[in-house]
């Protein structure tokens, strides 16, 4: 064995040489990589005894990648194009041993192998338009090549880990090796290409899969049709299909290369890639938790409770159902537990039909789930998630009720979306094994979880929490106690301001309309209609103090009924609506208001800005621990576009001395709602950004 580098590695077994990685934590491509890899495969190829040449890796997955965190600098050290024709030229065949993910710059160095032999484990994808990009280094050019256009389409605009019994059929990995056994079997593979004299093939001269697609531009067109929602705003996902139609239309292979190259280069110098890949390490960042090292011990959660059946109570379950974990859920009567768990099996069923899992999982799951009317059976459970009424008085009565019959050493864990996390756990005789899982509905869907730390949550019990969160597949952040965590707290600066800009002469859909624009899913008033707008409403108190108040009133409740601020056709689409535009006209008239001309750069400014003006409060009263987090509340809690890298993100982008100044004009206006943070302030005068706060 020779040590090429600190993390290559060449050795022989008979006439294989072995190329070993071992980067951690994933083999990514870094100057050291990409140099040993050059260096490894010129001394295996100038070893005359070597008639063939295996690259595998150590730990747990192959290389996943370019490594994102060298974009942008100075790039040293062998180009992974150098790597690329070292083997891909090479005279002795080269066969890629593929365990865990092969990814981006990954997939694209072993389609320069001649061969390539996965464990069933692993899985190969192209993912760079997650972060902005294309596969810059052949891959738009080779995968069509050897998976077909249609196929190459698919995978590099959706990044998808593509399993490698798939890859198999598709010919993207030539042969599957037992588990455990991956070495063995590519070292063998190795020599059946030394005794059969197993040509070099080259996937760059394969055209046969291109020529298909030849002549045929509605290939392209139908895609780009089918998939226009999905990919609005984002600027990778149709630089990904040019590349591919350069594929099939390009002269030769160096043309069509030449064609991604450039491409991949504006995509890396642009904005967008670099919100996603700052988006990309901020959700990663989020897992670090200064005064809770990785260390810290946590607590077996093998079973779980969930307390209410409703729609926030069923997706939670869902959630630990889906993950193997039993769940017992709790309701005050049968019919609403009925209710309760007959939704969660038309969910259930609803993924089956739509093949996402088999009729036997939707049984397996729902045979995690058990209904109980008796808090009482929540006794062994480690873990229990109180879904019920928003009510201060509620909760408490419940926590007090559940200190009393959950075992010791369990945690006990609130659901609340904006109340007190330490009043709630005061209720207790175990504060410090209390916490705030806040949920984000559909809570079986939405990504996001805030972590609510309390005064004396334990160390021991948000290690799990956040360890818990990763087994069921959500995006994790801790977060302090203060009214609304992080994203309500922040999302009620939007909502003060869009109803305030109705008021002064804005209409519901322009508002709309320019945060759609923005990129948001849906502007706020599209939101109420889809959420309803009779939440919280209750009709023997109300009194026409909000235009929402009396569009409830008229019976204008949202989509459910036909109308809310805008009118709906049968199949739920909006238009404005004249009759909301009278309820709006007639209501500033009572209220003496003459409404104004208001511009859609204002209508941003007044959305967004005091938004990141409470950013910068949370940041200062240390409710979030960094900026990054807020920003990844953001862009997996609240549909913040993430190719704008979240609030704060966009603000250092902006510049923080123009979102002063708008806030400070803006206050001048319309008074103290506006005040600026006096962290902002600080960092405007020192010249700093909120991503230089550590
Ligand atoms: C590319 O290849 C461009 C090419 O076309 C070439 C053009 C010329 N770089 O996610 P995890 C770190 S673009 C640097 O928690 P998991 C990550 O930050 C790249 N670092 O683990 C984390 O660090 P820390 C295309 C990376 O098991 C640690 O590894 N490839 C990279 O849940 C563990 O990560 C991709 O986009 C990287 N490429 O998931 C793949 N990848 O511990 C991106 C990971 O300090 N990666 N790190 O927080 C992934 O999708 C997942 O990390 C993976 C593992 C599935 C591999």
């Amino acid at each position: 064995m020779t040590e090429i580098n600190p993390v290559t590695d060449l050795s022989r077994d008979g006439n294989v040489a072995i190329v070993t990685l071992n980067s951690p934590p994933v083999n990514a491509l870094s100057a050291n990589v990409r140099d040993g890899l050059a260096t490894a495969f010129q001394q295996a190829k100038a070893d005359p005894e070597v008639k063939a040449i295996v690259l595998i890796c150590d730990g747990r997955t192959f290389i996943a990648g370019a490594d994102i965190s060298e974009f942008g600098g100075q790039m040293k050290g062998a180009s992974l194009f150098d790597v690329q024709k070292e083997i891909e030229e090479s005279p002795v065949p080269v066969v890629a041993a593929i365990h865990g993910t092969a990814l981006g710059g990954g997939l694209e160095v072993a389609l320069c192998a001649h061969y390539r032999v996965a464990v069933p484990s692993a899985k190969c994808g192209l993912p760079e338009v997650n972060i902005g990009l294309l596969p810059g280094a052949g891959g738009t050019q080779r995968l069509p090549r050897i998976a077909g256009v249609e196929k190459a389409l698919e995978m590099v605009t959706s990044g998808q880990h593509v399993p490698a019994k798939q890859c198999l059929d598709m010919g993207l990995v030539d042969e599957l090796a037992p588990e455990g056994k991956l070495k063995e079997t590519a070292v063998a593979f190795a020599r059946k290409c030394i005794a059969e004299n197993k040509p070099l093939r080259k996937v760059r001269d394969n055209n046969d899969k291109l020529q298909a697609a030849k002549g045929h531009p509605e290939i392209f067109a139908n895609f780009r049709k089918a998939n226009a929602r999905k990919f609005r705003g984002f600027k990778a996902p149709e630089a990904n299909i040019q590349c591919i139609e350069a594929a099939v239309n390009s002269a030769s292979f160096e043309e069509g290369q030449q064609a991604e190259r450039k491409l991949f280069m504006e995509l890396m110098m642009g904005d967008q890639s670099a919100a996603q890949r700052y988006a990309f390490f901020a959700e990663r960042q989020a897992n670090k938790i200064p005064d809770v090292p990785d260390d810290t011990p946590t607590i077996p959660i093998r079973k779980v409770g969930v307390i209410g059946a409703g729609t926030m109570g069923g997706g939670i379950s869902m959630n630990f159902a889906n993950a193997g974990i039993p769940v017992t859920v709790v309701e005050m009567k049968q019919d609403a537990l009925d209710r309760g768990l007959k939704v969660v099996r038309g969910n259930y069923e609803r993924s089956a039909k739509g093949g996402r899992f088999t009729m036997d999982d939707v049984e397996k799951r729902m045979g995690l789930l058990t209904g109980s009317l008796n808090l009482e059976d929540l006794k062994d459970c480690d873990l229990v998630i109180e879904a019920v009424f928003e009510r201060m008085d509620i909760k408490k009565d419940v926590f007090a009720r559940l200190d009393g019959v959950v075992k010791q050493g369990a945690i006990l864990a609130t659901n609340t979306s904006y109340l007190n996390v330490d009043e709630i756990a005061s209720a207790t005789k175990r504060p410090e094994y209390v916490i705030g899982l806040h949920f984000f509905s559909p809570a079986n869907v939405m990504r996001l979880l805030e972590i609510v730390r309390g005064e004396k949550t334990s160390k021991e019990v948000i290690a799990t929490s956040m360890k818990l969160a990763k087994t069921i597949g959500k995006v994790a952040v801790l977060v302090g106690v203060c009214p609304g965590f992080v994203g309500n707290r922040m999302l009620a600066q939007r909502t003060r301001e869009a109803n305030a800009l109705v008021l002064e002469g804005a209409m519901p859909w322009d508002v709309d309309r320019v945060l759609y624009d923005f990129g948001f899913p849906m502007g706020p008033f599209a939101m109420g209609d889809l959420a309803g707008l009779d939440i919280g409403w209750v009709k023997e108190n109300s009194r026409s103090s909000t235009i929402r108040e009396v569009l409830c009133e008229m019976d204008r409740r949202g989509q459910k009924t036909g109308a809310g601020f805008y009118d709906y056709d049968e199949n739920r689409n909006a238009k404005p609506s004249p009759v909301t535009e009278k309820v709006i006209a007639d209501f500033r008239a009572k209220q003496g208001i003459n409404p104004r001309t208001i511009s859609d750069e204002e209508i941003l400014e007044r959305c967004l800005y005091p938004m990141i003006n409470e950013g910068a409060k949370i940041l200062e009263e240390k409710k979030a621990i960094r900026s990054s987090d807020i920003d990844t509340v953001w862009l997996n809690g609240y549909g913040w576009p993430v190719y704008r890298g979240g609030p704060m993100f966009y603000g250092d982008r902006v510049g923080l001395d123009k979102v002063l100044a708008k806030m400070t004009e803006f206050q001048g206006r319309m008074g103290d709602a506006f005040k600026p943070s006096a962290l902002l302030e600080k960092l405007v005068a020192d010249g700093r950004k909120f991503a230089d706060v550590k």
